[in-house]
């Protein structure tokens, strides 16, 4: 059945059973019933099979080097607040390639949602070890399998204050798809990290594999409580799924405007006044 915000127009370069199309169509599903105006949403992503993504749905796109999604989010929601910007990418995008931006975006706080496809594998390239891959994972070039702790981007975030930190699996569409809502309501920061099946290139964390080593975090939770969430980022015999950790404040496009009513790219500038600067030098 076609969908609101499906593209005609475009093939979709997947293996079959891959995890992406669960995500692909729970961003679909959420741009729909928060009924997102095409005209002012826009997904960034870098490069990999997770950051083909916004390729497939019909709403604005920025294509840009491997892990360069979060800066160039930064940018377009700083220039204009009235955007809705979404950044995408998989697990070797967002947390290697792009680990520098992961912490500063987070300690900016922009009104982005940041949505992470974490397969623990890197998928495009054919199955290298991600930065997310567990101790122990073999692949055709860490043939006596990953010697180094996995990058942990929830404890990451946590000790960084992120504003809403939260995991999904796509096993389970239903959770997944509520906390992803909650992610776009929150105004600020917001880290979805969803476990999704790398079907070709990871044959250990498999939709099976998911299952059994996660678990939904109940109601009786408090993901206000920050020393509760770090304390559950850490667990990994069976890591828990939901929002870890909520918290709201002010915002780097709010920090930025100092009192102007207008977006930045809206304000006119003296050129006269700039010709001059760079006469200076
Ligand atoms: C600067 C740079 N380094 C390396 C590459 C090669 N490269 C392209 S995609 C990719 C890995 C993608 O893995 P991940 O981000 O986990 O996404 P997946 O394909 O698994 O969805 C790599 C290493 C590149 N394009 N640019
Ligand atoms: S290689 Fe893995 S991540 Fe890429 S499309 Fe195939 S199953 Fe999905």
């Amino acid at each position: 059945m076609n969908h609101p915000f499906d593209r005609q127009d475009v093939d979709v370069a997947w293996c079959p059973g891959c995890g992406n199309f669960g995500i692909l169509q729970l961003i679909k599903e959420v741009l729909d019933e928060l009924q997102a105006d095409r005209r002012s949403t826009v997904i960034v992503s870098g490069i990999g099979q997770a950051a083909k993504t916004p390729y497939y749905i019909d709403v604005n796109m920025f294509g840009v080097l491997h892990g360069r999604a979060l800066p160039v989010a930064t940018a377009l929601k700083a220039a204009n607040p009235e955007l809705m910007v979404i950044a995408e990418g998989g697990d070797g995008d967002m947390y290697g390639e792009g680990g520098n931006h992961f912490l500063h975006a987070i300690r900016r706080n922009v009104d982005i949602v940041h949505i992470v496809h974490n397969n623990m594998v890197y998928g495009l390239t054919k199955g290298q070890a991600s930065p997310t891959s567990q101790k122990g994972f073999t692949t055709k070039v860490q043939v006596d399998g990953v010697g180094s702790e996995p990058f942990n981007p929830l404890a990451v975030a946590l000790a960084l204050k992120a504003g809403f930190v939260s995991r999904v699996n796509i096993g389970n569409a239903v959770h997944a798809k509520e906390v992803l809502k909650a992610a776009f309501l929150h105004p600020g920061y917001s880290l979805v990290d969803i476990f999704q099946p790398c079907v070709t290139f990871n044959k250990t964390n498999t939709y099976q594999w998911f299952k059994e080593n996660t678990y939904v975090l109940d109601g009786s939770y408090d993901p206000t409580d920050i020393g509760a969430a770090m304390n559950k980022a850490l667990e990994t015999a069976s890591m828990p799924l939901g929002i870890l950790y909520r918290n709201i404040s002010s915002t780097f496009e709010q920090r930025i405007r100092r009192g102007a009513t207008e977006p930045l790219y809206s304000i006119k500038h003296d050129t006269a006044q700039i010709q001059g600067l760079f006469e200076g030098y």
